[in-house]
């Protein structure tokens, strides 16, 4: 191709992309594209594919200490649907060029970030509860918007996420109720883990917009449909009713209904801590990261048994084809 054959390929390739954004149509794997939109959506999906990851420590450190059977087989489902959305996320990564096992690498090497959220341990069996209701419930408010992602599978993986998504804020929902409604001890227990998640939470939400420096751009390229703080907003407005429904309290002084802006005012959250979060100065950072590499490497065997298998049917398949 001659470099003016490959500039009427892009300056085509960019108006139809344009047009795509513009009548709030799908972009699609074969589509051309920006490099640069190429670029943030690997990066926003493989690290959403981390953090449904990572995600799944806190409380798959539970399962063996749920409070009943019941409780138990509800955790485990919700630790493999994590699972699973991950497995999602990275498929949808992929089709953007990179493949698994690089973007794997890039979180294992610890070039590549995960939500900050996961970075807080899981102390007592109402954090498991406070998860579910606040983490889960903000990853909603999120996600739901992500639906309708400009990019094919990233929005189609999300539909699917949502849905299981709301059925992980019930069952946190769920047992922050029955603790609030039980003895004096249980209340408080839920009552400081909702101490805890409730700063956290609001931060999975990103760094305030004026120090958001992707959100504009992805905004206008339709990836994302609202800002962080917008987002934030309505994740504040969901919870208060919902917090005087289980009886408990958030932990905010500032926290007021404001008739003029139809919308709860909150107070400013520790950004400090944030940023040192993402930085890898967490709790829980260095203990996820070991553990995920562990994980990787416990799990080698099971990588060369798929790819010795796959190696042997794609031979099958061959020699049936000559033979044919
Ligand atoms: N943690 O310019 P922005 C779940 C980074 S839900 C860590 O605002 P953007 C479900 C950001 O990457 C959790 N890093 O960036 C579940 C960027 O860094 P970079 C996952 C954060 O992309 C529940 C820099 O700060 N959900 O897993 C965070 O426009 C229970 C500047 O930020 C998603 O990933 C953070 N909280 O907006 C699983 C949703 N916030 O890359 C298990 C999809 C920001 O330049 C159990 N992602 N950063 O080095 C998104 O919606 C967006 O990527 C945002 C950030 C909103 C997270």
């Amino acid at each position: 191709m001659t470099d003016q054959e490959a500039t009427q390929q892009e300056t085509t390739g960019q108006e139809y992309f344009d047009h795509l954004i513009e009548q709030d149509s799908r972009v699609e794997p074969r589509d051309w594209m920006p490099e640069a939109y190429r670029k943030t959506l690997t990066r926003q999906v493989s690290q959403h594919a981390h953090s449904e990851i990572i995600g799944m420590q806190p409380e798959a450190n539970w399962i063996t200490r749920a409070p009943s059977l019941k409780r138990k087989a509800i955790l485990m489902a919700k630790v493999q649907d994590e699972a699973g959305h991950g497995l999602y996320l990275y498929s949808a990564a992929e089709t953007l060029g990179t493949p698994r096992d690089v973007l794997n690498q890039q979180l294992l090497d610890g070039k590549a970030k995960y939500s900050s959220i996961f970075n807080y341990p899981a102390r007592t069996w109402a954090d498991i509860g406070a998860i579910g209701w606040l983490v889960d419930g903000a990853a909603i408010c999120n996600q739901v918007p992500l639906c309708r992602a400009s990019y094919g599978p990233y929005g189609r993986a999300m539909v699917r996420i949502c849905k299981e998504e709301s059925f992980h804020q019930r069952q946190g929902w769920e047992i922050l109720y029955e603790l609030s409604n039980g003895t004096p001890e249980q209340k408080q227990m839920a009552q400081d883990a909702v101490n805890r998640f409730y700063g956290p939470a609001l931060q999975m939400f990103g760094p305030p917009d004026a120090d958001s420096p992707h959100s504009q751009q992805s905004m206008d390229w339709k990836i994302k449909r609202f800002s962080n703080d917008d987002l934030r907003q309505r994740f504040v407005d969901m919870i208060v009713p919902q917090v005087e429904a289980l009886g408990l309290t958030l932990p905010d002084p500032d926290l007021k209904w404001n008739e003029d802006r139809g919308h709860y005012d909150y107070g400013e959250l520790d950004w400090e801590e944030f940023f040192a979060v993402i930085k890898g100065q967490g709790p829980c950072n260095r203990q996820r990261m070991q553990r995920r590499r562990e994980a990787h490497r416990e799990g080698a065997w099971v990588r060369e048994a798929a790819a010795a298998y796959a190696e042997k049917t794609s031979q099958t398949a061959a020699s049936a084809l000559i033979g044919a």
